[in-house]
């Protein structure tokens, strides 16, 4: 039966809405709805896919259809998340020209789930021999999700990190892939919220290993740890901790972790826990201050057998701090706050450094050193935009992060775009987006952006988080993105392009030094586990200096001022950023449909607030009314001159003379479809 095209259309939604005949936010919205209500979840905006969350899997992603999009043009076929992996493979083939895929939504709207889809698909058209690396590169994904995401209120898998994996092809063909990590949220190791969790690995290993297993690492069940059971029920429903134990000790098979590397994995998680469940006692000394001592013995003995560390050792460093002085070691004992926080730094230090040194070691399986030769296709997906009921640090670095993606595609589809047609001096009525540079220049800008306030701060000793806030109201009070509390309370709030968010600042600067003592990175240095003191030897070597002293002979320590939380991240971003710049983008906006993770419920406000922030009102009008095409004079004149039946060019006319004349042939009514620039001479 042939559906004669309109009803087609009514029916089933606009499939690109560049060709919405009436433009408005309420024709977007229903265009959208009509479209998810036949579970239709995907739609274009030209060449930029629109997909809502359906929060239930549908049977669209199986290999007929890789096979039915593969070498297909954008367009074509209905809208799929395999169009676009499609036309990027093909126009990486084509024009040799590295591609990225940019991802973006904000928490729980769909960005990991895209993110595998377009590996799936890379995967199944791959064209090689080699089979191997395919699967290790896939294969990295179970591993990463088990040890990088974990249960928030705002979705059940939220990536707890970003990431921006590219894959190198020769010939068409998956030769390797490399993974960039960025800023491991660090805080939840040792504290979630309610309802929340710690990373899925933890559960997932105490779900699957048996009981001999689980003796020989001293591990309980989850609600026994304090690292675990703080947000309240740790079961989440349609998740299948044990099961995914299995997929990721799979994972570590293909991406050869050796026997001693699987143990040494396992022994550094049980030690996190066992970490958490130290407790210590508060003792008065004569000069009546505040001490410690520890509670048990019991969780030292299993730390310090699973760390091959020194227990005296690990009892000192969780109890005092050390310091030197003129060679001589000086211990000053901790309070009960000083001794807590003691401990919580060695759970964060040894669970970021096992995810750094995972990260490491599948690049070591999947990276090849000649990438370069290699075109590559990249997909980034990072963590999306999150606002919760108290917002700290990690928040601020995460708003910032898609900020900065928000600016990205702006630049690409509004500035650059308008700058060109400016350029080709056609005529143009410019399209107003919210531009949010402003907001990233609150946020980032030297000398006096939030984060760099807080660097200052962070680098002199007597401040505090007071002090930091009160800067911070003293430079951007009278901004109008910026927000002071009504009340004198420990925060501040920025209007961000996604939403106004209030940032509680407490342990801002702690949290922005992320230092380590010296004393717990040479504790872990002697741990008789050779892959461990490795973890901290590099780590010791990025921090510490030895220098060999001309006059004494002896070595000298050098301390360099290390980078903050805040200098690396905004660093890796701008570099990310200048990477993807020398790419080709696609963008995949995600959508979430509601707040509660129901499937097919289509809450309008919700989405229509999300239309509304990404700007897509406005990304509709500029591809309708833009000119995407653009094409040479010389190959127009090449390609199209036998409109011109024959007719001869004289030689003097100029190149943009014959294409109006090639163009007159279409008829006046093809007028307003084309405009003929200035500079496309060659
Ligand atoms: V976060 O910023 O990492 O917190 P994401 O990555 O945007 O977030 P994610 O991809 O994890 O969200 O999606 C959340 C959940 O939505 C998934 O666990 C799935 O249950 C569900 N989802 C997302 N996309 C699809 C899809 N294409 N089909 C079916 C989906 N379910
Ligand atoms: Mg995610």
């Amino acid at each position: 039966m042939v559906v004669p095209q309109e009803r087609k259309d009514s029916e089933q939604g606009i499939e690109d809405m560049i060709n919405l005949s009436d433009l408005n936010e309420q024709s977007i919205l229903n265009n959208i709805k009509a479209r998810y209500a036949r579970e239709l979840i995907y739609t274009y905006t030209g060449s930029i896919l629109v997909a809502v969350n359906p929060y239930r899997m549908y049977n669209i992603y199986g290999l007929d259809m890789v096979k039915r999009y593969e070498g297909r043009t954008l367009g074509s076929l209905p809208p799929h998340i395999f169009a676009i992996a499609s036309t990027s493979y093909t126009k990486m083939m084509k024009a040799t020209e590295n591609q990225v895929i940019v991802i973006s939504g904000e928490s729980g709207a769909g960005k990991t789930e895209s993110t595998k889809l377009v590996m799936q698909y890379l995967a199944a058209v791959n064209k090689s021999g080699n089979n191997l690396i395919t699967e290790q590169i896939v294969e990295s994904n179970p591993l990463l999700e088990s040890f990088g995401n974990a249960k928030t209120i705002r979705n059940d898998n939220s990536s707890r990190f970003g990431k921006y994996i590219e894959v190198f092809f020769k010939k068409g063909s998956m030769v390797g892939a490399r993974t960039q990590e960025y800023l491991l949220e660090k805080s939840r190791i040792v504290n979630q919220a309610s309802d929340e969790r710690n990373y899925h690995v933890f559960y997932e290993m105490l779900d699957a290993m048996s009981d001999a297993e689980k003796a020989k690492y001293g591990l309980q069940p989850a609600s026994k740890y304090f690292y675990l059971n703080q947000g309240g029920n740790s079961a989440i429903a349609g998740r299948d901790d044990a099961e995914n134990f299995r997929k990721m000790t799979q994972a570590m098979d293909v991406l050869n972790f050796n026997k001693q590397e699987r143990e040494t994995v396992f022994r550094i998680l049980s030690s996190v826990l066992h970490i958490g469940n130290i407790y210590f006692k508060e003792i008065s000394n004569e000069n009546n201050d505040n001490t410690v001592e520890l509670g048990s013995d019991a969780e030292i003995k299993w730390i310090s057998h699973l760390l091959q560390l020194s227990e005296d050792w690990l009892k000192q460093s969780l109890t005092s701090k050390v310091t030197e002085a003129r060679g001589d070691r000086v211990y000053t004992a901790y309070n009960l706050d000083q001794a807590l926080d003691a401990r919580d730094a060695i759970a964060k230090a040894l669970y970021s450094r096992l995810f750094t040194w995972m990260v490491e070691k599948i690049n070591s399986t999947t990276c090849h050193a000649e990438r370069e030769k290699y075109t590559s296709l990249a997909v980034l997906d990072i963590f999306g935009f999150e606002d919760f009921s108290v917002n700290s640090f990690e928040q601020l670095c995460i708003n910032y992060a898609n900020e900065t993606l928000q600016y990205f595609f702006n630049q690409h589809i509004f500035r650059l775009e308008q700058q060109e047609y400016t350029k080709e001096k056609i005529r143009w009525n410019h399209i107003d987006f919210i531009d949010n540079k402003p907001t990233i220049d609150l946020i980032s800008t030297k000398p006096a952006g939030i984060l760099h306030l807080l660097d200052d701060e962070s680098n002199f000793p007597q401040a505090s988080d007071q002090s930091f806030l009160e800067k911070c109201h003293y430079h951007h009070g009278s901004n109008p993105l910026y927000g002071k509390p009504r009340m004198s309370g420990m925060e501040f709030s920025i209007s961000h392009y996604a939403g106004h968010i209030k940032y509680d600042v407490t342990h801002f600067i702690e949290k922005n030094k992320d230092t380590l003592r010296s004393h717990v990175i040479e504790l872990m240095c002697e741990s008789k586990n050779q892959m461990i003191s490795q973890m901290f030897k590099d780590m010791r070597d990025r921090l510490i200096t030895k220098t060999l002293s001309k006059t004494t002979g002896r070595y000298i320590t050098l301390k360099p001022k290390t980078a903050t939380v805040a200098a690396s991240f905004g660093e890796s971003l701008l570099s990310l950023i200048d990477t993807m710049t020398r790419c080709n983008p696609y963008f995949i906006r995600c959508i979430k449909p509601n707040t509660t993770k129901t499937a097919m419920h289509f809450d309008e406000s919700v989405i229509l607030q999300q239309l509304r922030y990404t700007g897509m009102m406005e990304t509709i009008r500029i591809r309708k009314m833009g000119y995407p095409i653009r094409v040479k004079f010389p190959h127009f004149i090449e390609r199209y001159r036998c409109l011109l039946l024959g007719a001869k060019i004289p030689a003097r006319e100029l190149p943009n003379e014959v294409c109006a004349k090639i163009l007159v042939t279409q008829g006046p009514t093809q007028a307003d479809q084309y405009q003929i620039g200035a500079t496309k001479d060659e």
